[in-house]
């Protein structure tokens, strides 16, 4: 197991995290550690052993990361933010899950730095058109119920784009956009009571599809989707209330998408 971590170099720590917090589910246990190999694993490890609902795990660097789809996740140690959250939600609940993440993932970082977000369908965070933070929503179904959730989440913070991330040219950092350092403790706090709050939302019931479809800058755009070996052209029309994305091809067929990959293209009557 990897070891736990005590406090950081710029004031990050757990129990500081804890004092923070006045959440219901969300963070109310929180596990810091200086390394992992990915914050999905060590939580999907710590459900086997009935942690509770709510339980944070966070590492300073991750040797695994990864994205959906197979796909890595570049986190270097120090400064950025990487954190899985446990969650039991019933069956209608799991699609709203990133919505609620990317929507407090957003409320935060615009309440920490001013800066504006946007969010590019399904589950990416973005300042202008530079990817800042990434969404996995990894979950487990049981005779139609659903076991457990983890939902990791990744934000760039203080790292320098141009050095750690030189191989993905279109992500940024807070602290690149903002052209200062970036409070961790801030940023994780605002996010886990912002998530908490909207979470608390869809448990009783309600819908995020609204406040999540205000900050999709990929609907009324032009649109490549990608799907195994699927490519499908058209404009990005709406959402529904599942997340899925409607997709208003050339032929005026609209199609359902419920993952992939999208390539934003222009806006239609843009030049
Ligand atoms: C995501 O996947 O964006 C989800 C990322 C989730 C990361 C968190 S960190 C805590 C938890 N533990 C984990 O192991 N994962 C979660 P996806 O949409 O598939 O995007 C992945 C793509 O983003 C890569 O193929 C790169 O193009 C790009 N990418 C990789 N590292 C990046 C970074 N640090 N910042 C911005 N883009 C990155």
């Amino acid at each position: 197991m990897a070891e736990p971590h005590s406090r950081s170099e710029d004031g990050f720590s757990s129990p500081a995290l804890h004092a923070r917090l006045a959440t219901r589910v969300v963070g109310r246990h929180l596990l810091h550690f200086q390394s992992a190999t990915s914050t999905m694993e060590m939580a999907r490890n710590l459900v086997t052993k009935g942690v509770p609902e709510g339980t944070v795990v966070i590492a300073e660097g991750q040797t695994g990361g990864r994205g959906r789809l197979g796909r890595q996740w570049i986190a270097p140690s120090g400064g950025n933010l990487y954190l899985s959250v446990v969650l039991y939600p019933g069956p209608p609940i799991l699609p709203q899950l990133v919505m609620a993440s990317s929507v407090a993932v957003c409320m935060a970082v615009e309440e920490t730095t001013g800066l504006l977000t946007n969010i590019k369908w399904p589950n990416d965070v973005l300042v202008g058109p530079k990817k800042v933070a990434g969404i996995l929503i990894e979950s487990v179904r049981e005779d139609g119920d659903v076991k457990y959730a983890v939902v990791g989440i990744g934000v760039n913070v203080n790292l320098d784009p141009g050095q750690s991330l030189a191989e993905v040219p279109w992500a940024t950092s807070l602290a690149h956009e903002t052209g200062r350092q970036v409070s961790r403790l801030a940023l994780a706090a605002i996010l886990l009571q912002n998530m908490d709050y909207l979470y608390d939302i869809a448990r009783s019931g309600g819908s995020l599809v609204d406040i999540w479809r205000r900050r999709l800058s990929t609907l009324g755009r032009h649109i490549s989707a990608q799907w195994g070996d699927h490519v499908q052209h058209g404009v990005a029309e709406d959402v529904d209330g599942e997340g899925n994305l409607l997709l208003r091809s050339s032929t005026g067929e609209l199609v359902r998408l419920a993952g992939g990959e999208v390539t934003l293209g222009h806006t239609p009557g843009e030049k």
